[in-house]
């Protein structure tokens, strides 16, 4: 018999947050999970109701980007609502615990919860050898097969989890390998992003809580509701790029006046991110409006696909780079084929995504 645990709203009670605060905080991971209106009565219901998820968070193969991310995530209360109410039983690097004492606390979340415990991962498992990334005297693989075993669904944060990051590049020495290549019959939501952006690392997590299912994914397991736009559909600088005006080095005129960066290796028209919806830090900026290339962090070998400053090469699907060039050259009909060409290779890119979903994307768990 399950012990009464408080809902999350008590907690929220007790650590002194106003009921108007966690009002404003629901209706905005409604708004960033793209919910109607009535969805905000189901996240205020959900989190009113229920008890915090229990979670293990295992490290892996990976640098602490995805944690960092979360624990600055944007909203005020979203760092402590979820940091303590998601209860991050099993963290290395957040909880106090460490060695035995870390290990017993996860052994014991494992047998408590078990079949209930959100399994949520950061970094890639290393197959070359069992010696790299122990814990505990536990290979990475066996950890997280047995984290694995009880969990009720599992999270992959971040690039290393999803597609196996930096460690995958070419050559990869260690065989890094995505959590979805290992670990197989369990529903998998890769969260994607180098790191992923905190709000919608908070997101994901709420929707697992209020609708106690699966979000819609795309072929590459990522949630629908935050990756089914390219960065390239929501940039501000989009108008430079369908005038054809771009930038052509980092220190040139161009580059002050704000305009594309296709030509500087920009990746936002191959790239399904809410970078330009959502942004870091707040709301305050991303990459591109730092001026800095997209550089495709959340698709699948973004280190190996091309040079991050050099434009896009023939990427298969994609019609738009000798285009560029013409953009600049002769606007008009050259502009205009060229964009509906990309346009359609988007589309189709897409689609087939959509296509290849998982049957068990929506299922609940
Ligand atoms: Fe924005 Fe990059 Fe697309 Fe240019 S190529 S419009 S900078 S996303
Ligand atoms: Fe990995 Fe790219 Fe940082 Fe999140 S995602 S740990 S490197
Ligand atoms: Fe990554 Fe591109 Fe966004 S590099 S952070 S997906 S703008």
């Amino acid at each position: 018999m399950e012990n009464k645990r408080p809902t999350v709203y008590e907690e929220c009670r007790q650590k002194g947050i106003s009921r108007r605060d966690f009002l404003k905080f629901c209706t905005t991971m409604a708004a960033l999970m793209g919910l109607e209106s009535s969805g905000v009565a189901q996240v205020v219901n959900a989190l009113e109701t229920k008890p915090r998820l229990p979670v293990i968070w295992l490290h892996l193969q990976e640098c602490t980007c995805c944690t960092e991310s979360f624990i600055r995530a944007a909203h005020p209360i979203v760092a402590t609502l979820l940091l303590d109410k998601i209860s991050l039983d099993y963290t290395e690097t957040l909880m106090a615990a460490a060695g035995e004492q870390a290990e017993a606390a996860k052994e014991e979340t494992m047998k408590k919860y078990y079949g209930e415990y959100l399994l949520m991962i950061e970094g890639s498992i290393p197959t070359k050898d069992e010696g790299y990334c122990c814990v505990g005297g536990k290979s990475a693989l066996q950890i997280t097969e047995e984290a694995a075993k009880g969990a009720k669904a599992i999270i992959a944060w971040g690039n290393c989890a999803c597609a196996g990051c930096v460690q995958a590049a070419n050559p990869n020495p260690t065989g890094a390998k995505a959590i979805h290549k290992v670990i197989k019959g369990k529903p998998i939501i890769n969260v994607q992003g180098c790191p992923p952006i905190a709000d919608v690392m908070a997101g994901v997590i709420i929707y697992m809580l209020t609708f106690e299912r699966m979000p819609q994914l795309d072929g590459l397991g990522r949630p629908k509701m935050f990756y089914s736009r390219r960065v390239h559909d929501s940039c501000y600088r989009r108008a430079n790029f369908d005038a054809g005006l771009f930038v052509e080095s980092f220190d040139d005129e161009n580059a002050k006046h704000g305009y594309c960066l296709y030509k500087v290796g920009c990746k936002g028209p191959s790239t399904y991110n809410s970078c330009g919806i959502i942004k870091w830090n707040e709301g305050t900026s991303y990459p591109i409006q730092s001026g800095h290339p997209c550089l495709g962090c959340s698709e699948e070998n973004f280190w190996d696909n091309s040079p991050f400053y050099k434009r896009m090469p023939d990427v298969h699907g994609f019609g738009i780079e000798a285009t560029a060039d013409q953009i600049g050259l002769a606007l008009g009909t050259a502009t205009a084929a060229g964009i509906a060409v990309h346009a359609v290779a988007t589309n189709i890119r897409k689609k087939k995504l959509i296509d290849n979903e998982e049957p068990e994307s929506t299922s609940n768990i």
